[in-house]
């Protein structure tokens, strides 16, 4: 881009930035340095690994400042179509490490920071994770701006930065979740850049007032968004996106009404209440808590992306009609559903737009994510709370909903039951509002996660719809993760055997080349190798576990690895209670027996939402398993069953490259997709999986012969379902090894004697069991026995799997999840920083 030189010595200004940029150990040194004096304030012999950190940090964000100046000014100049993602949620993780990784700089940093008395991979661990995010949602939306910048793409997310991300799970002693507040702000977090200029007004209840043609929406409490920019760099691109997150702020410090009335306590609060709109994100996944603040978060994240989303297009200077032909906007999940309104009510209301030609437009700008077919999941709002909170939303969704049912109405004539189907209003006690359908009727395109997710999309979920629309509104794209964070930055000796196998590293950036790893499976070599790192990252793992938790592990047993959010469906409770049935097992067996037992550690990892009694239960019980498992001698290293507590994105990358077998086993139906899945198999772990979300796809392109797949399958779950609920019979005649480990619980073994504790989850199974646990678990166990036989018995075998797993997973980065967004929904290209 041309840079035009303000008044002043143009060699000046040319020399001080070409020194500025300069990228040798000597520089680097002096700009760490320099943040240490000045920035920090800090005298060099009083700088430890903290301090460090920040200044070394410090200094690469000048360096993504610079980039993401460079990316702004030229995307400006070029003014390509732009796409932003609209996500609650963002889980990061640390990222430091993946900066200088992604800058091509971490050699030279090292070299640095060794230089300056520093140890390099300490300092990593100094930064704390961002964890604005619950799980897969949260982490899919941070790989795919990985992956946008990678590709070049002009992509923004937008979001909200909350002062208190997902809480910090600590284990008491009986085993219980506690959750702890996460003020990650409480230190500096280098990796923000606040926009102290960037501030929108956002408006809450009032009302609105019809003056001739027109509405005013006025009154109510106002406040204002601030923004918060996070640079986000990609794998050998100078390109650097964004992604702003807003701030709740009051509007001008105090009310100043109130202030001059002499009551400085009410303009206190006041100013107070703006502030907790960002106070914390909600610690819920696949369930919704239907809190007002919940909607006022959502609408305050809409209304300001979408103000500062038309101040740019504004200066374009085209007609509105055109809008649809610069921005497309990727709706994760139904969260960011009201900004459909939102933008409907600016073009009316505040741009003057004819409300059909509005809609049009609306229409054509947003695209919507599903992530999830189970029902509590599914957003409705109750219609008096909107009423209250968003009165001009509320009618304009009125209108939206009264000429698409005259539409429905048109199309299907007599049939009065569609109507009350597909109407965006649910005629409940009170009504609600249907953000799903909402959303599909105010999109482009709606598309699932994962081919068979997709698939429950279009014949469950909107099966309407697509009755109405067709079925070329509704697509797929299935998910995938980042290779550079997953593979490359957690798993380093692996991805230089890959590159040094395959004698490059383009597969980094196009995956699938790793898939020319595969020939090398029958190298015996590189499967030495590769069984090395395997054996050298499980060992890391271990000294982690014994550090943590003070148990010692063997390094050769089978680790099998569950790393997720705790729910039902997603059955932790088969995977403990296959626990419990191993440890019955072993306890039964004479000392020659138990000699050719494959040694487990069965590891743990994940939190339950604070309010989900059930999710709670399970980690207690697991918990209690693993006091009582790996305390006793007759066990010894044959068994150990570990929780990891306060699962991030940090405990992942330790995680995902030690695990042996990767535990995916939801009910069929359930997982939209599930995307740790991906993590542990491109880590070369085999998959125990049900038949369900992407475990499909895994086992498609690894072949099905090389997974251990278990369970009743999608169609069938339905009807075993309807019997487990209305046709019961004994577990003792459903599952008699089932029946066993129960009666274990029942007994107290887990709980000192006291069996009580556990009721109510065992009950679910007894007595409803919607998530088939009792159904699927002999053919669980009949899977895991298989997967034990092929670790002891043929170990070669095992590693050549093991192998071909990592080298079938090309399909899975999520830079062809994002190419495939670009090219078929946003229609959008890339738009590289020339090198010069
Ligand atoms: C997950 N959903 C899906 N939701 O469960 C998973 N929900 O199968 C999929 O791989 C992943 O999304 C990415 O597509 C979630 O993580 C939430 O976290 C969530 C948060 C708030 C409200 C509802």
């Amino acid at each position: 881009p041309e840079t035009k030189w303000p008044i002043g010595d143009e060699k000046t200004w040319k020399d001080a930035l070409k020194a500025d940029e300069e990228k040798d150990v000597k520089s680097i040194a002096a700009h760490v340095v320099h943040h240490v004096s000045t920035t920090l304030a800090r005298q060099p012999f009083n700088a430890n690994d903290s301090v460090a950190y920040q200044a070394c940090a410090l200094a690469i964000r000048d360096e993504l400042i610079r980039r993401w100046n460079t990316t702004t000014s030229y995307h400006t100049k070029v003014a390509p179509k732009r796409a932003y993602y609209f996500s609650l949620e963002y889980l990061m993780g640390r990222t430091l490490d993946n900066a200088v990784l992604n800058l091509d700089m971490k050699d030279m940093v090292a070299e640095t920071m060794g230089k300056l008395g520093f140890n390099f991979e300490d300092l990593l661990d100094e930064e704390r994770d961002a964890g604005l995010g619950n799980g897969g949602l949260g982490r899919l939306a941070a790989c795919y701006l990985d992956s946008a910048t990678t590709l070049d793409l002009p992509v923004w997310g937008y979001g909200l930065r909350y002062d208190y991300g997902i809480f910090k799970q600590l284990i008491d002693e009986n085993g219980r979740q506690v959750e702890a507040p996460d003020p990650w702000l409480a230190e500096p977090n280098p990796f923000e850049i606040p926009r102290n200029d960037i501030r929108y007004p956002v408006r809450f209840f009032g009302q609105v007032e019809k003056q001739g043609d027109r509405c005013y929406w006025w009154g109510g409490q106002e406040v204002q968004a601030m923004a918060y920019d996070v640079p986000i760099p990609g794998w050998k691109t100078k390109n650097v996106n964004n992604i702003r997150l807003w701030s709740a702020k009051p509007i001008t410090g105090f009310d100043l009404q109130s202030f001059n009335a002499g009551d400085y306590e009410r303009a206190v609060a006041a100013s107070q209440s703006a502030e907790t709109i960002t106070r914390v994100l909600y610690p819920n996944d696949n369930t919704t808590a239907g809190k007002e603040l919940r909607l006022k978060q959502q609408y305050l994240w809409c209304c300001a992306s979408l103000q500062d989303i038309l101040r740019r297009y504004k200066k374009l200077d085209l007609p509105w009609s055109q809008l649809p032909t610069m921005i497309s906007i990727q709706c994760n999940d139904t969260h960011p559903i009201i900004a459909i309104p939102e933008l409907q009510r600016v073009l009316v209301d505040e741009e003057h737009l004819p409300f059909d030609e509005a809609w049009e437009i609306v229409k054509a700008c947003f695209f919507y994510t599903n992530h999830t077919v189970l029902p509590e999941a599914l957003e409705t709002w109750p219609v008096p709370l909107m009423e209250h909170l968003l009165p001009r939303h509320m009618q304009i969704i009125y209108d939206i909903n009264w000429s698409f049912l005259q539409a429905v109405a048109k199309k299907f004539p007599g049939d009065q039951d569609r109507l009350g189907r597909m109407s965006l209003i649910e005629e409940s006690q009170p009504r609600r509002v249907r953000m799903g359908y909402l959303a599909v009727v105010g999109t482009t395109k709606v598309n699932g996660v994962a081919a068979l997710h997709s698939g429950l999309v279009r014949s469950v979920l909107f099966k309407d719809f697509v009755e109405f629309y067709g079925p070329s509104k509704f697509t797929n794209v299935t998910n995938g993760i980042t290779p550079r964070r997953f593979l490359h930055q957690a798993n380093p000796e692996l991805s230089s055997l890959i590159t040094s196998c395959i004698g490059t590293d383009e597969w980094l950036k196009d995956l699938s080349l790793i898939g020319k790893f595969e020939p090398f499976v029958e190298n015996p070599q590189v499967r030495k190798s590769f069984q090395a790192i395997k054996e050298s990252n499980k060992l890391r793992l271990a000294e982690l576990v014994e550090k943590e938790l003070g148990i010692a592990l063997d390094p050769t047993a089978l680790f099998t690895v569950q790393a997720k959010r705790f729910h039902e469906y997603k059955r932790q409770t088969l995977n403990v209670f296959g626990c419990i049935h191993r440890y019955l097992k072993i306890k039964a067996m004479t000392p020659s027996e138990r000699k050719k037992v494959t040694p487990h550690v069965a590891f743990f990892a994940g939190k339950a939402a604070p309010g989900y009694a059930m999710a709670k239960l399970m980690i207690q019980l697991i918990n209690n398993v693993g006091r009582v498992v790996n305390n006793d001698r007759e066990v010894g290293d044959l068994f150990k069953v570990v929780m990891l507590a306060d699962y991030s994105v940090s405990l992942a990358e330790v995680l995902m490259p030690a695990a042996d077998l990767s535990v995916q086993i939801s009910t069929a139906g359930t997982e939209a997709s599930g995307t740790g899945n991906m993590k542990l198999s491109i880590n070369g772990a085999l998959m125990l999986g049900t038949v369900d979300g992407a475990n499909v796809e895994i086992a498609e392109e690894v072949d099905e012969e090389q997974c251990f797949l278990f369970g009743h399958l999608t169609p069938d779950v339905d009807h075993v379902r309807y019997l487990n609920e209305y046709q019961a019979m004994p577990l003792q005649e459903r599952c008699a090894e089932l029946a066993k480990v129960f009666d274990a619980i029942k007994g107290g073994m887990f709980g000192n004697g006291n069996g009580d504790n556990y009721t109510s989850l065992l009950y679910t199974v007894e007595h409803v069991d919607h998530y088939l646990v009792a159904n699927d678990f002999e053919s669980y166990l009949r899977a895991e026995a298989l997967a034990d036989d092929l670790f002891t018995n043929n170990h070669e075998e095992w590693v050549r799997r093991a192998m071909l797993t990592t080298a079938r997973m090309g399909k899975f980065s999520s830079d062809r999840a994002v190419a495939e967004y670009a090219e078929e929904l946003w229609n959008i290209e890339p738009a590289r920083v020339p090198e010069h």
